[in-house]
């Protein structure tokens, strides 16, 4: 069993957190040290570790964070201008919390992808 993160906490509302949105597949909250303007995590309600750790029964819960960082974005008005989804994985790709997240950034211009 993987061990549960602060995530989890926020999910069950143990600990606060701007919370935008919820549903019964995943929760959708401010960044705490935005990068941009805009800057919110959409998790599954399931703890999922990382990328690697998807399989096929996690299908609805992946999806649902794309059709739910797309209603938030149009929300925050950046859709129009545009906007970044980010999902980081293990240590080369910068990953820091152990539970799958999307990060929905934007609000501004931004720079490359890669540093
Ligand atoms: O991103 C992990 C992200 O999680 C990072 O941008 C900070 C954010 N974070 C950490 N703790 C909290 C709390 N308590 N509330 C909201 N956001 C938080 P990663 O892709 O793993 O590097």
């Amino acid at each position: 069993m993987a061990e549960e993160t602060l995530f989890s906490k926020i999910i069950r509302r143990e600990i606060p957190a701007d919370i935008l949105y919820q549903d019964e597949l995943v929760t959708a909250f401010r960044d705490i040290s935005p990068q941009a303007p805009t800057h919110i995590l959409v998790v599954p309600n399931i703890l999922i570790p990382t990328v690697n750790d998807a399989v096929a029964g996690h299908e609805a819960a992946l999806g649902r964070m794309i059709t739910v960082a797309a209603k938030i974005a149009k929300q925050e008005g950046i859709a129009e201008d545009g906007y970044r989804l980010i999902m980081n994985c293990n240590q080369h790709g910068g990953q820091e919390v152990y539970h799958i997240h999307l990060h929905l950034v934007g609000g501004r211009r931004l720079g490359p992808m890669l540093a």
